[in-house]
C-alpha cells in the first residue's frame, strides 16, 4: 500500500485479478491480452481504493484499534468510466462516516475518487465500511456521514415472497485468498492460520472483496454492466466453500441480490444490489 494513492497496473495485474476471481483458460477474454474482448472485471474499481486506506490514519479516527481486529463491513462503488486493462489512477481518500457501535466496535466508512493521472478524469468513487470489533469512538471525533452516496446507504432487502429471477452456484477453491491477496490485500489474516486463531477464527478466513468480485461476476455475465454496487459483508466465508448467488430484478434498473455460503448456510452478502448500466444491460 502507497500512501501517495498512486496506483500503476499493467495487463499482468488484470488478468491476476480476473484469476483470483476464479476465471478459468475457458474465458479468455478475461485471461488473455491477445483476446479482442480482453477485459477487467468492473469490481476492479475496489483494487486502487484498497491500496490507498493506508493512507487513513486508524489510530487518530477510534480508539483501542488493532489491525487484526478488523473486518470489512459494506462496500460500495460508482463506476464513472470503464475500467481499462492497464493504467495510472491516482485516489483520494477521507473519512465520510465514523460511528461507535456501544463502545463494542467502531465503524469508519472511507470515502475516495479514484482519477486516471494522464486524463484526470474520474475513474470511480468508492466507499468502503471497516468494523473494527474492540474499538471505540470518542463523542468528538464522530463523523454522523450525511453526505454519504444515496445507493451506499439504502436498505436493500431480498424479496422474501417470490423465488429469486436468478440463481447461480460458484465454487470457490481453498487457493482462492492465496491467488487473491496478490492483488494487493497482503492482509495475513487471509493466509497465516496462526494470526488466524489469534482473533477467533478456526482458520484463515476469504477476503471479502473476493467473495464480492466472485458474485458479482456472476450478476454482470447474467445482467450486463452496471454503475453502482453496494453490498454489506455479514458472515465470514472459508476459502473452499461453495457459494450461492441469488438475484431479484427490481424497478429502475436495480438487481437485489444476496450470496449465501452453502456449506454453513450462512447469508454472507446481504443488503445488497448493483444499478444497471441503461442501455447496455441485458435487462
Ligand atoms: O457481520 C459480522 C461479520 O462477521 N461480518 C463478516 C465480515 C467479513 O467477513 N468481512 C470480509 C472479510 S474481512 C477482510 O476482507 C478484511 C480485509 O483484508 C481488509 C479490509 C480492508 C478494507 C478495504 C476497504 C476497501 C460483524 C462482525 C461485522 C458484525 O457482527 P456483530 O458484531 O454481531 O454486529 P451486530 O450485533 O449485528 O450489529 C452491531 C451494529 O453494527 C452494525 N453492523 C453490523 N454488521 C455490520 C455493521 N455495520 C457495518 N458493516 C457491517 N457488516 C449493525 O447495524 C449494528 O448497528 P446499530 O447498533 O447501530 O444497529
Amino acid at each position: 500500500a502507497k500512501s501517495d494513492g498512486i496506483f500503476k497496473y499493467t495487463f499482468k495485474d488484470s488478468i491476476l485479478y480476473n484469476l483470483g476471481l476464479g476465471c478459468t483458460a475457458s474465458e479468455l477474454k478475461y485471461v488473455y491480452e491477445n483476446d479482442p474482448s480482453f477485459q477487467i472485471l468492473p469490481t476492479f474499481a475496489v483494487i486502487p481504493f484498497m491500496n490507498s486506506t493506508a493512507s487513513l490514519d486508524f489510530t487518530k479516527l477510534c480508539d483501542n484499534f488493532n489491525y487484526a481486529m478488523l473486518l470489512h463491513g459494506e462496500q460500495y462503488f460508482k463506476l464513472h468510466s470503464t475500467i481499462p486493462t492497464k493504467g495510472e489512477f491516482k485516489t483520494v481518500v477521507k473519512p465520510v462516516q465514523v460511528l461507535d457501535k456501544n463502545g463494542k466496535a467502531a465503524v469508519i466508512v472511507g470515502g475516495s475518487e479514484t482519477y486516471d493521472v494522464k486524463t484526470n478524469k474520474l475513474i470511480a468513487y468508492n466507499e468502503g465500511t471497516m468494523f473494527i470489533r474492540g474499538a471505540s469512538v470518542p463523542k468528538d471525533k464522530i463523523i454522523k456521514g450525511e453526505n454519504r452516496a444515496k445507493f451506499a446507504m439504502t436498505d436493500f432487502k431480498a424479496p422474501k415472497d417470490r423465488n429469486p429471477d436468478f440463481e447461480v452456484e460458484i465454487d470457490t477453491t481453498q487457493d482462492q485468498a492465496a491467488l487473491y491477496r496478490l492483488s494487493g490485500d497482503y492482509n495475513p489474516l487471509h493466509i497465516d492460520p496462526v494470526l488466524a486463531k489469534s482473533v477467533k477464527f478456526p482458520k484463515p478466513i476469504l477476503h471479502g472483496l473476493c467473495t464480492l468480485g466472485v458474485s458479482a461476476k456472476a450478476l454482470f455475465e447474467k445482467f450486463g454492466p452496471y454503475t453502482e454496487l453496494k453490498i454489506r459483508f455479514t458472515n465470514v466465508v472459508f476459502p473452499g466453500e461453495k457459494l450461492k448467488v441469488k438475484a431479484w430484478k427490481q424497478p429502475a434498473g436495480v438487481v437485489v441480490f444476496q450470496t449465501i455460503d452453502v456449506n454453513r448456510n450462512a447469508v454472507v452478502l446481504d443488503n445488497a444490489a448493483i444499478k444497471l448500466a441503461g442501455s447496455s444491460s441485458k435487462f
